[in-house]
């Protein structure tokens, strides 16, 4: 498969101050193709799992407690150049200084509560995605929907 995907997630806070649909339709007015979405309660296992590259960090233990305070929005968004369009739509990591016009400099202030992940690489997108024979990770066999956009040749040439 050729197609490049992405894991989108908002964050506990996200999902509590009600920004769910405008999140959404960041990704969706852009043009990319959602192939996967649920409201799931994250474990802590899965969420030390998803941020492993990250365990040594010292903020590793807030950050595993804050993404399993509240359900998450779990995404598959796919698209050519999706994960690196994704990062762009949602802004540095630090809101404070992720520019107006991203998700994280419009709707947030705090690294610690920034909303919205993105995969950071198209093999993490693939891992974080997580339908492999020996691991999942976000999404498990039959919860991704095979479909085409019937506008897609109005947004691809
Ligand atoms: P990103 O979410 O932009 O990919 P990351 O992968 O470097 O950023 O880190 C994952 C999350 O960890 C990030 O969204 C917020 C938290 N985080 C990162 N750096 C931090 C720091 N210096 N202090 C507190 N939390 C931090
Ligand atoms: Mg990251």
């Amino acid at each position: 498969e050729g197609v490049e995907r992405t894991y989108i997630m908002v964050k506990p806070d996200g999902v509590q101050r009600g920004l769910i649909g405008e999140i959404i339709s960041r990704f969706e007015r852009k043009g990319f193709a959602l192939k996967g979405l649920k409201l799931f309660q994250c474990p802590t296992d899965l969420a030390e799992e998803h941020y492993v590259e990250l365990k040594e960090k010292p903020f590793f233990p807030k950050l595993v407690k804050y993404i399993v305070s509240g359900p998450v929005v779990c995404m598959a968004w796919e698209g050519p150049g999706v994960v690196a369009s994704a990062r762009k739509l949602i802004g540095s990591t630090n809101p404070l200084t992720a520019e107006p016009g991203t998700i994280r400099g419009d709707l947030a202030i705090a690294v610690g509560r920034n909303v919205v992940h993105g995969s950071d690489s198209p093999d993490n997108g693939e891992r974080e995605i997580g339908i492999f024979i020996f691991q999942t990770l976000w999404f498990k066999e039959g919860e991704l929907v095979e479909w085409e956009q019937n506008n897609a040749p109005w947004l691809l040439e």
